[in-house]
């Protein structure tokens, strides 16, 4: 389906005229086509042997802080060379028009803030901050000589992404009010997540649970799938524009 030629059911349409709130999960989905690689995405060159969820945890990074920490180098260095796409404009299109409109992202590129998205909950970091994995202060800058993993200049610890990792808790701030949004939202989009990673992903079944309409757009099934009201396969810079298109003209 591409979004040029998209129609979308009216009883949706007239649904997102009426909503006032509504809360979105984007996933790695929706910065593919900014061409960043999704965990799902093989990885390539010399990261090519590893799988991201065995990169992106505390046991990487006890075991090889090097591999962890150029890994993420890596990452913050390719998130400088893209930009935002059609799908991360078409949501901060959708905050200006829905009246309490929450952007959940599971991703940390920063994409939805240089989109223009007012607020954006960030639930596993952003890759662009870096702190001291012992006494947790923020560093702006530091120097990587590409031997070392860079230190924390108050206490000697070793610098590291601020993510969360698999086994790390998420930010407690962030969550409660990623669930705040998916319990009072009129309307829930999931998009462009695989929606396996917890607890991220149950955000979506709570707000459903709740009575809120459930909409997803993802270029494949998910187990999220057959609970939707409406799924609509496809790519989300595609889709995005046409549905705010279609609602708002
Ligand atoms: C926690 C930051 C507890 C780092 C990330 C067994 C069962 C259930 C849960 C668990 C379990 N074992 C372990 C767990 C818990 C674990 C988990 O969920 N594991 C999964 C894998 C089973 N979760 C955790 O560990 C979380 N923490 O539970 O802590 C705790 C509590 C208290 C105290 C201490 C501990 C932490 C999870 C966060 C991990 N960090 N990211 C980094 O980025 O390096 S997760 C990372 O992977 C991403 O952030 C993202 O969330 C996830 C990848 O998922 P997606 O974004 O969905 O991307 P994916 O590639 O999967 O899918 C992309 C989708 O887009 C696809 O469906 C594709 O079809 C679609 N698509 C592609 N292109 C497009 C598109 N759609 C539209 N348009 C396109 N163009
Ligand atoms: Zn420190």
């Amino acid at each position: 389906m591409n979004g040029a030629t998209m129609a979308f059911p009216s009883e949706l349409i007239s649904y997102l005229r009426k909503a006032q709130r509504a809360a979105a999960l984007t996933g790695a989905g929706v910065s593919q086509e900014s061409g960043l690689r999704t965990f799902r995405d093989a990885q390539v060159g010399l990261w090519a042997q590893y799988r991201p969820e065995d990169l992106a945890t505390p046991e990487a990074f006890a075991r090889d802080p090097k591999l962890v920490w150029d890994w993420y180098a890596m990452r913050r260095e390719k998130v400088k060379t893209v930009e935002p796409n059609p799908g991360h404009y078409a949501l901060a299109e959708m905050a200006r028009r829905i009246p309490d409109f929450t952007l959940i992202t599971q991703n940390v590129d920063g994409l939805h803030r240089r989109a223009g998205s007012p607020q954006v909950i960030e639930l596993h970091g952003n890759l662009a901050q870096v702190r001291c994995s012992v006494c947790g202060q923020f560093v702006e800058r530091w120097d990587d000589n590409g031997v070392d993993v860079p230190r924390c200049a108050a206490c000697g610890g070793l610098l590291r992404p601020h993510v969360v990792w698999f086994g790390e808790a998420l930010p407690r701030a962030a969550l409660e009010a990623a669930v705040e949004a998916a319990r009072t939202c009129d309307v829930f989009f999931s998009i462009g997540t695989s929606g396996l990673v917890q607890p991220a992903a149950s955000l979506a079944v709570a707000a459903h649970n709740r009575g809120a309409l459930l909409v997803e757009i993802n270029a494949e099934p998910t187990p999220l799938t057959e609970r939707c009201d409406y799924s609509f396969r496809g790519r989300s810079g595609e889709v995005l524009p046409a549905l705010v298109r279609a609602v708002w003209g």
